[in-house]
Order: C-alpha cells, then structure tokens, then sequence
C-alpha cells in the first residue's frame, strides 16, 4: 500500500524539479500530492564540500632554513692497521715460595740416597754370584770375551762406566781376579810416547810393571795389559786381550733397602 502511495510522490518531484512552475498552486494543480503553505525565506547553511585536489609542490622558501636534521648512521669500518710496536716488558715476578723448592730437593735427596744405596746393594750381589769383584767400593766386571783396546773402551762406556784401572794393590788384585787371564788396563802413551796416564785423565800414581817393561816393541806398544800374575805390560792397542770395566766408587754411605740386602 504504501509503496503505491510513494511512487507518484516521486515522480511528481521529478516532474517539478524539471518545470518552471511560477506558484505553489501552479504546481498543485500539476501534483496534487504537494501541500502548499507560508512562504519562507533562506534555509541554513549546508555542510563544507570536500577538499579539493593537491596543489603543485611550491617553490623552496629563502630564510630562514630549517634546523639540522639527525646524523646518519656509521659507515662501514675501515682497513686493519698493521699492529703497533711491542710494549715495554713488565717487572720481575716474585721468586715463589722457597719452602717449596726446599721440599723439592730434600726429597730429592733422600731418592738419590736410596738409589745409591740400591745400587751398592747390586754391586754385593753380582760379587757373591762372581759376576763382578769389589775392592773398597769399586766394582769391576768382565764379559770373559778378549777384544782389541779401543773395543774394550767402547764396551765399558756402553755400561757407563771405565777401562779397569788399578790405583793400588788391592785393585790391582782384584782386576786380576776378575779378567783370569791378561786383559787390558785403562792406561796409555798414545798421546805422549814414554809417558803413561789414564785414559780418564792424569798421569800414574800406581803401576805394576814387569821387569825390563815398558819397552815399546816392535811397531810400537802404547796399551798396557795386566798379566796373570799381577804385572804390567806394555802391548799393542791393536791386539785382543780380556775386557774389564770399573765402575766407580760410590760418594757417600748409606744403609741398603731390606728388601734387598
Ligand atoms: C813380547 C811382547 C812385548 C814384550 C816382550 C818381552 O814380545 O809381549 O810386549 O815386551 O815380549 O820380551
Ligand atoms: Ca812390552
């Protein structure tokens, strides 16, 4: 229904909107649906319209200017440098605690002692089983082979020790019974002709030599072997006699382990 009563309404609006009626009544008699009344004057006024299109950017303004903006940001690093000279050296450290060392060496001390007392300990047992003989604390041993001079020297070195020497009778024995035949002596004139020393250095202090020796025979004789009757002889160095190295005597005394003597 009201549908019906609208759609005239409008289309007589229209019809208005588009004619130039000069009264109210004109267009009463043209549309009957339009109630005339008291004229009126100007209405209110409407709303602002909507903005307008963004102008062209202006021209850039003299003075004065703006103020400084941020900085940006770092660059990027720059090359590495070749490092710079050596600094100056620092002091001297403390010494440390001397009690410490102390300790150290005392206990080193004690070790070495036990060692040496092991040691003369091997000495007494290679004795007993004939493997070596001891004078005082010299201990001389054999491998029973004969060999010339300069073998001899090497052999005895090989054990760390020397060509057997006797200073005195009782050594001079107790080589003697070691080697049990001629071996030997850690004596020379290889240096000096005529003049017999040590080959650890020193000249004699004790010899044994056999009547009319040393007489350099032949080719020449600048070794000395010990004969088995004790006495000494001038030999060739190049000739094979018995070895017997001497190991030397121990500095100080001490008490063996139990467990071994
Ligand atoms: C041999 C060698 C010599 C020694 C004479 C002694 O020729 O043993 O060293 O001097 O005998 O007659
Ligand atoms: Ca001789």
């Amino acid at each position: 229904m009201l549908w019906f009563v609208s759609l005239p309404t409008l289309l007589c609006v229209v019809t208005v909107s588009f004619s130039e009626p000069t009264t109210c009544e004109d267009a009463q008699k043209a549309c009957s649906v339009i109630a005339c009344g008291i004229p009126v004057t100007n209405g209110t006024l409407g709303r602002d319209g909507r903005d307008g299109a963004k102008g062209e950017k202006g021209e850039p303004g003299q003075w004065p200017q703006g103020l400084q903006g941020p900085p940006g940001k770092l660059g990027p690093p720059g090359s590495r440098r070749a490092p710079g000279p050596q600094g100056v050296k620092g002091q001297k450290g403390d010494r440390g605690d001397s009690s410490v060392t102390e300790t150290k060496l005392a206990n080193l001390e004690r070790e070495l002692r036990s060692l040496e007392a092991e040691l003369d300990c091997i000495k007494d047992v290679m004795q007993t089983f004939s493997l070596g003989k001891r004078s005082r604390k010299k201990l001389y041993v054999t491998n029973g082979e004969k060999m010339p001079f300069s073998k001899v020297k090497a052999l005895c070195a090989e054990l760390q020790a020397t060509v057997a020497t006797p200073k005195n009778a009782e050594e001079n024995k107790a080589i003697m019974d070691v080697a049990n035949d001629h071996a030997f002596l850690g004596i020379t004139d290889e240096a000096t002709k005529g003049q017999f020393v040590y080959v650890t250095g020193g000249r004699l202090t004790y010899s044994n030599w056999k009547k009319d020796e040393p007489n350099d025979f032949g080719s020449g004789e600048d070794c000395v072997c010990l004969q088995q009757d004790g006495l000494w002889n001038d030999v060739s160095c190049s000739s094979s006699f018995g070895a017997v190295c001497e190991f030397p005597e121990r500095r100080g005394s001490s008490s063996a382990p139990p467990w071994l003597c």
